[in-house]
């Protein structure tokens, strides 16, 4: 249990589905709200890594539920809220973090590798954030917390429909804080930069590329999962209550320099 350093950061008693969270960024971010007192409702696809998962967190004394449903099947997600509502599992903190990348130059990609894509990355974030904002706002309270990237405000050749939804998540945390602060749902997003994580294990391997985000970088160093823990619980906790619609940068410096 990380001790709150203040009452503010302490999320004992909320609840947070975290979507992608067998592993990478959603593991990690999943593993610091449990440890912030956060009861944790586990998502992903692979049924063998998501159990896997929740029992690791679970032997780590973590109250855990598991959510396994595909973020871009709309009947999955809403019998999995109805299956959470069923069992008295309320959703307090949303984090929106499942999300794919696929490398292409544009005059090569197909429309349905574009659709996958920002299907996956930003309509689900859209349609999960729905089904929790439609149960957050009769309760009176709700944090949600979408994982933008640089590329909701900076491009980069052979990512176009990354990039596109990330800008989205951006757009969409503005529009959410439009029609949910209002019910006390605060609405922010968290924008990583270049992290170790298997979906960047292409261009971690790559020497010219580690070279590039290394030199660019003013941290001049990749950034690790964890590091956004904190980032995570303050955005989850009461220590935000009157943030909203805003992209924070985990980022080593990267967005703020030429
Ligand atoms: C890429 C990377 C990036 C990072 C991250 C940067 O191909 O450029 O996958 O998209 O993952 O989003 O913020």
């Amino acid at each position: 249990m990380i001790k709150a350093a203040s009452p503010f950061f302490d999320l004992t008693g909320r609840t947070a589905l975290v979507t992608g969270s067998s592993r990478g960024l959603g593991r990690a971010m999943a593993e610091g709200l449990a440890a912030a007192g956060a009861a944790i409702v586990l998502n992903g696809s692979n049924a063998g890594r998501l159990a896997e998962a929740a029992a690791e967190l679970r032997a780590a004394g973590h109250a855990v539920h598991e959510a396994g449903f595909d973020v871009t099947d709309e009947a999955g997600i809403v019998a999995a809220f109805e299956r959470l509502d069923a069992a008295g599992v309320a959703v307090d903190i949303l984090v929106n973090n499942a999300g794919i990348q696929f490398r292409k130059p544009m005059v090569e990609l197909a429309t349905a590798d574009w659709r996958r894509v920002i299907d996956t990355n930003l309509t689900s974030a859209f349609v999960i954030g729905r089904e929790a904002a439609r149960r957050m706002i009769p309760r009176g309270h709700g944090k949600i917390i979408n994982i933008g990237s640089l590329t909701s405000e900076l491009a980069r050749a052979t990512v176009a429909p990354y990039a596109v939804s990330k800008g989205g998540i951006k757009m969409l945390t503005q529009a959410m804080t439009a029609e949910w602060a209002g019910h006390n749902i605060q609405a922010n997003a968290i924008g990583p930069g270049y992290m170790l994580t298997d979906m960047n294990e292409a261009l971690i391997a790559n020497e010219a590329f580690d070279t590039w985000v290394k030199g660019r970088t003013p941290a001049r160093r990749w950034g690790r999962p964890d590091e956004l823990i904190g980032t995570a619980i303050y955005l989850a906790s009461s220590a935000s209550d009157y943030v909203s619609g805003q992209i924070i940068y985990v980022d080593g410096g990267m967005s703020s320099v030429l």
